[in-house]
């Protein structure tokens, strides 16, 4: 069936740890990447279960104040920089050179290179447990003074320095995806007929160049206040700290997208596969993503309404304004199921559930982004509940997609089915029964970033609620691992191309060999492995 397949040379098996260590494959760092990423996020989900304990019941002290200060620090800090930006890098390590037809990344040795400078940032991040002063504990936003005067010891210093480390690994990535796909295609691919997740990702990179620098900045002025006795963000001496939520916003607004817009990509993929359907309007989808790129980068102080440091009616109509090139990927994935045949194995599950998630998170944005709304809730659990449909709802369920949609071609074999539907069952049931109840605590006030609370009414019954989902969601991500390992000892042949997959990659073997193509199929759309499966159809 797969006219390239049957000639191309199977990748030479070099296996022993050496070979990983000193890599510069793209689709092993892409591997490193990506189950790097999944042990951080293993490691701060269950930071996040024993949060949730201690907040079963009011007044419980399974934890002291700075022992949870430290948890939700490391908690959000590792979700975040260690496992939903990283992992979109990493997916795209594997597969974009794959989707535009590359033998490997432009730059292998910075590739490597990157990696390891992430896997460093954070080991740096966690030892500061191993310090007397304990982990960082400010937040994953790290503000002045907290982040200062507030935080004397180690610890922080090592947090600062541990993200500096990763917001450089990312750089360097961003620049290796924009230089792959900008140079290294094959004739026929043209950038309009680039598969949208390459699009996301490159998208995604010049995101990554305009916001991480900034961040950079902010990390050492931090720690030039903490370390060299500066004063930037001091105001008892001239500095601001304002200044400091400024500059992190700048970054850390447009992160929110670099944490999204891989996603966005990684559903355009599937959901027009199980659709058995072309994507419905293409050249829209990607003018969105420009879109939100460039509304992202102009809405950052509707994370700092209440500073009365803002034009607050500005910062609220640039916020309103990216539900429009939203919606308008909302509307394509609709129209591309619209009409279609569609099949619902697991990588589909996960992209409707994406879609639902993601849809509640968007609308309460659209909510927080409205200053008098924001006043009421801001710091309360319902920003909580908004962040976490996004993140948790919306990219992770994307996570899990992708996971199950290129495992057969990163491995060869298939993850089981009957398993990947019961994790989506759980995980879905779980994230909902465990982040809808935060809409009402944080309606009724209770405050984020608190390590318990007063027997209110109804406080009680949420918290438990909230609680006893996340166990549930925690064994949803048991079965995911159950499924990996047994999928992995007991392979059942996936074949090169299970799905009838549409981009590139799928034109070539599962695994594919070492430089990726014997033979590049003619690029005539942008589904190439479709045209080559069919040749009777030319459009
Ligand atoms: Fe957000 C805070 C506003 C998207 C992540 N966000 C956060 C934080 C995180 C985060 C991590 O304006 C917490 C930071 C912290 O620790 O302090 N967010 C928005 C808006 C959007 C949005 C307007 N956020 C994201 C994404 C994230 C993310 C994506 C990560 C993946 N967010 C805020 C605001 C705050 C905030 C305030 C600060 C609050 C505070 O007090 O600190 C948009 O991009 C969402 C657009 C998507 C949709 C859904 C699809 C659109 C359709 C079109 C029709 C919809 C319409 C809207 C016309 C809207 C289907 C209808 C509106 C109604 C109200 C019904
Ligand atoms: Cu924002």
């Amino acid at each position: 069936m797969n006219a390239v397949s049957t000639h191309a040379v199977p990748a030479p098996h070099r296996s022993g740890l050496l070979t990983w260590l000193t890599t510069t494959n793209h689709k092993r760092i892409g591997v490193l990447y990506m189950t790097t990423t999944l042990a951080f996020f293993l490691l701060s989900g269950i930071l996040a279960l024993v949060m949730r304990s201690q907040l079963y019941g009011p007044h419980l002290s399974l934890v002291d104040r700075q022992t949870y200060n430290e948890l939700f620090t490391l908690h959000g800090t590792a979700m975040i920089f260690l496992f939903v930006a990283p992992f979109g890098l990493g997916l795209a390590n594997y597969v974009l050179p794959l989707q535009v037809g590359a033998p490997d990344m432009a730059f292998p040795r910075l590739n490597a290179l990157s990696y390891w400078v992430f896997l460093g940032g954070g080991l740096v991040i966690f030892s500061g447990l191993a310090t007397s002063s304990g982990a960082g504990a400010s937040g994953w936003t790290a503000y002045a003074p907290l982040s200062t005067t507030g935080s004397p010891g180690p610890g922080m210093d090592l947090w600062a320095l541990g993200v500096l480390m990763v917001s450089a690994a990312s750089i360097m990535t961003a620049i290796n995806l924009l230089v792959t796909t900008f140079v290294y295609r094959p004739p026929g691919m043209t950038m309009w007929r680039l598969p949208i997740f390459t699009w996301d990702m490159v998208v995604t990179s010049l995101v990554i160049l305009m916001a991480f620098p900034p961040l950079g900045t902010t990390l050492v002025l931090l720690l030039i206040d903490r370390l060299l006795g500066g004063h930037v963000f001091d105001p008892a001496h001239g500095g601001s700290a304002v200044l400091y939520q400024h500059l992190f916003w700048f970054f850390g607004h447009p992160e929110v997208y670099v944490m999204i817009l891989p996603f966005f990509g990684v559903v355009t993929e599937i959901i027009p596969v199980f659709s058995r359907k072309p994507v419905f309007g293409y050249t829209g989808l990607v003018l969105a993503t420009l879109g939100i790129a460039g509304l992202s980068m102009g809405v950052w102080a509707h994370h700092m309404f209440t500073t009365g440091a803002v034009v607050n009616p500005f910062f609220s109509a640039m916020s309103f304004l990216i539900a429009v090139p939203t919606g308008i990927k909302f509307f394509n994935w609709i129209g591309t199921m619209w009409g279609g045949e569609l099949t619902f194995p697991t990588p589909m599950l996960f992209s409707i559930g994406f879609m639902l998630n993601f849809l509640l998170g968007g609308i309460t944005g659209v909510m927080l982004a409205s200053p008098p709304i924001d006043y009421h809730v801001e710091d309360s659990y319902f920003l909580v509940a908004h962040f976490h449909y996004v993140l948790g709802g919306g990219s992770l369920f994307a996570i899990f997609a992708a996971i199950y949609f290129w495992f057969p071609k990163i491995t060869g074999a298939l993850l089981r089915e009957g398993w990947g539907r019961l994790n989506f069952f759980l995980m879905f049931v779980g994230f909902n029964v465990t982040f809808f109840p935060m809409h009402l605590l944080g309606l009724w006030g209770m405050p984020r970033r608190v390590v318990t609370y007063a027997d209110l009414p109804g406080w009680a019954a949420l918290n438990r609620l909230s609680t006893i989902g996340s166990w549930i969601m925690a064994a949803g991500v048991l079965v995911f691992l159950w499924n990996l390992w047994t999928s992995l000892r007991g392979r059942i042949p996936s074949g090169d191309d299970p799905w009838g997959g549409f981009s590139l990659e799928w034109a070539t073997s599962s695994p594919p060999p070492e430089h990726n193509f014997a033979r590049i199929p003619p690029i005539r759309s942008e589904r190439p492995a479709f045209d080559m499966r069919h040749p009777d159809l030319r459009r």
